[in-house]
């Protein structure tokens, strides 16, 4: 379900515009409907030297955080059998908001228009103790797809975009055409904007404002059915909303609430885009929080 896209703002669309979802009204899994064995095999196929680069930030205390998040390391240590052998044994506490920190994977319940998540499900009704009882982030599954990464950077020849340079249509069609690549169904598709250079270097800029794709570029990748859309930055979207910046964070509630489509946050890609690759085959396996809004993961492209 395309939204429109006006002018001057961005209104969500009513329950009865987005709902159900082209998936059907009980339908919880979105565009991971799309991850068939089919996909798999077609990235698979990608791969032909073996070549793995890693495209999740390192989880420390010096990452950035978005307002009140954390991860908070605590070294325990503990010996025993003194006597003996004198075994020693370190671990680590960690307090984090675990699932939105880090490169992370966001899942539907993350976001809502009004109370209701994505296919008009209502957000009280799913909420409990233990997480939410429905969508949760143990129920995405492994996501093993084609991977393309738009390097819109590279395409304006800076290394880093604008602190508020918002991704437009004819950016994404520019880059594809320069890069000889086409957004095809069940695709996970990344943005590179150069952002994720700031990780850890200069956080505070890295938090207050970004770019990324505006909502026309959002609705047309998601025209084009991906799995997700991923970037290095914290949103995916550019924020504020450039276009429409009466609305927070819009983009988000386009992809995760409307369309069931999955947002990959902060990423590491400058690695991957310094290869200039073709497509890839991208491998992210969430972390298995029972009625968890998102997961830190570790992705990778394989060639
Ligand atoms: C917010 O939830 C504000 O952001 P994100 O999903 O980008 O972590």
């Amino acid at each position: 379900t395309a939204t429109p896209v006006q002018a001057q703002g961005w209104t969500p669309p009513d329950s009865s515009q987005r709902c159900p979802s082209r998936w059907g009204p009980n339908d919880r899994r979105g565009a991971m409907n799309l991850m068939t064995p089919e996909r798999a095999k077609r990235a698979a196929a990608l791969i032909r030297t073996g070549e793995i680069v890693e495209l999740g930030q390192t989880l420390s205390e010096a990452m950035p955080f978005f307002g009140t998040r954390r991860f908070d390391v605590h070294l325990k240590q503990t010996f025993m059998n003194p006597q003996a052998n004198r075994r020693g044994s370190n671990e680590e506490l960690v307090v984090a908001e675990i699932g939105q920190v880090g490169t992370q994977l966001d899942m539907f319940p993350h976001q809502t228009i009004g109370d209701e998540t994505y296919n008009c499900v209502k957000v009280p009704g799913i909420m409990s103790r233990g997480g939410f009882t429905e969508m949760g982030v143990d129920t995405v599954g492994t996501i093993f797809t084609r991977g393309i990464l738009l390097d819109i950077a590279a395409l304006k020849g800076v290394p880093v975009l604008g602190d508020d340079y918002e991704i437009t249509v004819a950016d994404l069609e520019q880059a594809q055409q320069r890069q000889n690549l086409r957004i095809e169904e069940g695709d996970a598709v990344l943005f590179h904007t150069g952002w994720g250079t700031l990780w850890a270097r200069d956080n505070a800029r890295y938090v207050r404002s970004c770019p990324g794709i505006g909502v026309a570029a959002a609705e047309y990748v998601i025209q084009r059915n991906p799995i997700l859309m991923g970037a290095d930055n914290w949103p995916v979207e550019c924020a504020p909303s450039k276009t429409m910046p009466q609305a927070s964070l819009p983009v988000h509630q386009i992809a995760l609430v409307i369309n069931g489509v999955h947002l990959l946050e902060n990423m590491k890609l400058d690695q991957l885009a310094a290869r200039q690759p073709g497509p890839f085959a991208l491998m992210v396996q969430p972390l298995k929080v029972k009625g968890g809004t998102g997961s830190t993961v570790a992705p990778s492209a394989l060639f």
